[in-house]
């Protein structure tokens, strides 16, 4: 049997490049070999607060993303995780087996909630909803960003207490793996290349969306933090924002950082961030193009009400198990 896959992205504003390098480029990779299921992660985005149509909007948005990176909905399933109840079900669950010391630990707790005015419960509790998304599915492998490496921690730590608890010898759930990649998994920010590329940025200018245009594009990249010293090589800690750039690069040109640095020994900064900005814009042209299309076809709402029906029958199924494993119900 193929190995499943299971990975999630917030609508909570426009993907970045961070996050098509960090996850989504390999969502398409990874469908050839393995069952997936990609889901658009709305209960998670109302962990703070949204606008209620501009959420709305970019939940759909996010679905076309997804099918405009090359996710094909005959192999891969998409759906939107609020039109399939068993999460919240099963996360209710989750929540009753974590220890609030275990959530207090979590850093995009710290960080997020250092951001807030107003913490929601739900600021704490979100990893638990998660493990949910990810043990619903039977996961194996799961594809995302170095900042989710912690939360896999706490689903591996969940799956085995769990089974330990209610799994009388047998595994009821499975034990999913990350899947993260050595490079690229943490794009930095454009304009403070020590912290994380995000998209809820309130500076613009740090990040590159995926359907920034190709003016919006060479501008960021062109204006994109570096040093001094003139040198095109990688070096995290003295260079960190060519490092990032030379990151980027790669995963954009399919070469190797090692080749880039060869490629650009003579070159200057402007010159190398021109071509840059070029690969970059060259590989989400027709990607946005896709991507406009999709948001007016009817066909976008015939794959997500197909998809919440596949995901919904593999993810009931799961949580009837739970639910009967802890004595819930009749
Ligand atoms: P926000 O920036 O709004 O806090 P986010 O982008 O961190 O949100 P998601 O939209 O859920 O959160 O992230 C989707 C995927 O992209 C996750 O797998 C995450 O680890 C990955 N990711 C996010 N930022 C980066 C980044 N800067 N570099 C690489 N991967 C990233
Ligand atoms: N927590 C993740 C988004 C997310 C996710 C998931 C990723 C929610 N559910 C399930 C992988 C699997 C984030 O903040 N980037």
């Amino acid at each position: 049997m193929k190995k499943k896959v299971f990975s999630g992205v917030q609508p909570s504003g426009i993907p970045t490049i961070g996050n098509y390098i960090g996850a989504m480029k390999h969502f398409v990779a990874l469908q050839n070999e393995y069952d997936c299921t990609y889901c658009i992660v709305d209960q998670h985005a109302i962990t703070v607060p949204q606008d209620p149509k501009i959420l709305n909007e970019r939940t759909r948005g996010l679905a076309a993303l997804y099918l405009a990176f090359g996710i094909d909905p005959v192999k891969s399933i998409i759906f939107i995780q609020s039109e399939v109840p068993a999460h919240a079900q099963a996360a209710w669950i989750v929540q009753c087996n974590t220890y609030i010391g275990e959530l207090e630990r979590m850093t995009q707790f710290k960080d997020k909630a250092g951001k807030q005015e107003s913490v929601s419960a739900a600021l704490l509790t979100y990893p638990p909803l998660m493990v949910a998304d990810i043990i619903l599915y039977n996961t194996n492998i799961v594809p995302v960003g170095e900042d989710q490496k912690q939360h896999m921690e706490l689903t591996r730590n969940f799956v085995q207490r769990f089974n330990n608890k209610y799994g009388a010898g047998e595994d009821l759930l499975v034990l999913p793996e990350p899947f993260i990649q050595k490079e690229g998994s943490r794009i930095m920010s454009l304009q403070e290349p020590t912290s994380k590329m995000s998209k809820s940025d309130t500076n613009k200018k740090g990040y590159i969306s995926i359907l920034d245009e190709p003016k919006v594009i060479m501008k960021k990249i062109k204006s994109a933090v570096t040093d001094s010293s003139g040198i095109i090589e990688y070096d995290k800690e003295n260079k960190p924002g060519i490092s990032n750039l030379l990151t980027i690069f790669s995963a954009f040109s399919g070469k190797t950082i090692k080749e880039l640095e060869a490629e650009f020994a003579d070159s200057g900064y402007g010159n190398f961030k021109e071509q840059l900005a070029n690969a970059v814009i060259s590989e989400l042209e027709p990607i946005q193009n896709k991507y406009y299309e999709l948001l007016e076809s009817e066909e976008l709402d015939i794959i997500l009400t197909e998809g919440a029906n596949r995901a919904s029958a593999i993810a009931n199924t799961t949580l009837s198990k739970m639910e009967q494993a802890i004595g819930l119900g009749r």
